[in-house]
């Protein structure tokens, strides 16, 4: 096969006190940990789009990539990409791609036409994925690029716009199922509104619920098992989307009796935009028995956009691991790198570089979260931190035996409160003890 980033290598471990940029310090995708294999805890994807189709475009300017693949044009394209994709995880020993299906194939001048380049890459896919055991995590549509979704995809004004999305969608959930995709995904894309004054916000909410029942009939139909995902995500490209956050995509599926078809993709540039953190998205997901998979990324909070980049918050990476394996796992989900170099790392090594700091920030955030798993000191102080509900009046409210009679006359005798500490400093110091020691 065809050698497209013929100066780099199969990227090995050397260890943390390696000085090679093309080494991993931290991830040894067979090591040991809590019982499983790193690779097993971790389940790293590429993200198809950031990695093989973005090419460096803000709107202040064109693409700066430079790429193997510049200057070829139609299908070529898209097979030399898919190729050089597969090259590079192997290279970096990622097992997991996620795509949409605009990534993978060029859009064509019909629905019809956009089927049949689907067909043709879905072939040229899965014989570089037999070839190389590399996986698919998930796949989704792109319904929010193409002028028609300007008002929206399920939540459109317009019927024929939500039928053609229909259309899509059942395209891009049959060709994730013949990948053997683990997981299908939704992200609202402009499924939300600019302004009140000219939306339905009933209808549009009743609409998205229609579409994603259709979605999951269409999967038993056609024996797809895998797992349904929403990923949420507060503003941008609408003012508001309607998945805002975890606890609105959890009240909303609830609602339209959902919430047993879906789990929860949490990206953490999404979290710090719905003014939350990524640690408080994913605890609340796990908390609901709805943490499916995660996008990796960071954003930057003095740009306040969803920056994308690549996740290099030693700290921040050990509090979701902290979820992670609070959660027994992500599996069937996994971590896609849903970040992208900035427009100035143009060369192919920065892309390197990249997914190379990301996997290594990951692995550590996995070891600490580990060491503080096992020292218990976390978990030991919030079990303490609640012990006035494990006997005595405590325990009467947990097995739901008082009323509030019953706690106003206990009320009543015991109105001298003494409170404790709750220590916030001292737990952060364990994290950053931790921290050092891996
Ligand atoms: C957009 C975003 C998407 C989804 C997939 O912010 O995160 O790339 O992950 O559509
Ligand atoms: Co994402």
């Amino acid at each position: 096969m065809k050698e497209y980033f013929s100066d780099i290598k199969k990227i090995a471990f050397e260890g943390k006190d390696s000085t090679n940029d093309l080494a991993f310090k931290y991830y040894n995708s067979e090591q040991l940990v809590a019982g499983k294999p790193m690779k097993e805890h971790l389940r790293f994807a590429m993200s198809y789009w950031h990695t093989l189709t973005g090419e460096g475009v803000d709107m202040f300017g064109s693409g700066t990539m430079l790429r193997p693949w510049d200057g070829q044009e139609g299908m070529s394209l898209y097979k030399s990409r898919a190729e050089a994709g597969f090259e590079l995880m192997s290279k970096l020993g990622v097992e997991f791609f996620c795509f949409h299906d605009l990534d993978i194939a060029p859009e064509g001048h019909t629905l019809k036409e956009k089927y049949d380049n689907l067909d043709e890459m879905v072939d040229h896919i899965e014989h570089l994925m037999k070839e190389t055991g590399i996986k698919c995590l998930w796949g989704t549509s792109n319904a929010f690029s193409h002028p028609r979704f300007v008002h929206g995809a399920a939540t459109s004004p317009n019927a024929d716009v939500f039928a053609f999305a229909a259309a899509q969608v059942k395209k891009a959930l049959e060709i994730t199922h013949r990948l053997g995709g683990e997981n299908y995904v939704f992200w609202g894309g402009r499924e939300g509104y600019d302004t009140l004054l000219n939306t339905d916000t009933g209808l549009e909410a009743d609409n998205y619920a229609r579409f994603l029942k259709m979605a999951v009939n269409h999967a038993k139909k056609i024996g797809f098992t895998g797992q349904f995902l929403i990923e949420p995500k507060p503003k941008e490209p609408t003012t508001h989307q309607y998945d805002f956050d975890s606890m609105t995509v959890l009240a909303f599926l609830r609602k339209y009796h959902l919430d047993n078809n879906f789990k929860l993709n949490i990206e953490a540039n999404h979290a710090t935009l719905a003014g939350h953190s990524f640690q408080h998205e994913l605890n609340v997901c796990r908390i609901n028995g709805a943490l499916g998979s995660i996008d990796a990324n960071q954003g930057d909070p003095l740009v306040g956009w969803d920056t994308d980049q690549f996740p290099t918050n030693i700290y921040e990476a050990t509090l979701a691991m902290y979820e992670v394996l609070k959660n027994n796992g992500l599996a069937p989900g996994g971590l896609n790198f849903d970040a992208k170099v900035r427009r100035g790392s143009f060369e192919v090594k920065d892309l390197f570089i990249s997914y190379i700091i990301g996997m290594d920030t990951f692995a550590r955030g996995l070891l600490v979260a580990d060491k503080l798993m096992q020292d218990g000191v976390l978990e030991d102080f919030v079990t303490k931190r609640y012990q006035s509900y494990h006997s005595g009046i405590g325990k009467k409210i947990i097995n739901n035996e008082v009323d509030f009679e019953d706690l106003a006359c206990y009320a009543l005798k015991h109105d001298q409160i003494i409170n404790q500490s709750g220590r916030q400093e001292l737990l952060e110091e364990i994290i950053n003890r931790a921290i050092y020691s891996v």
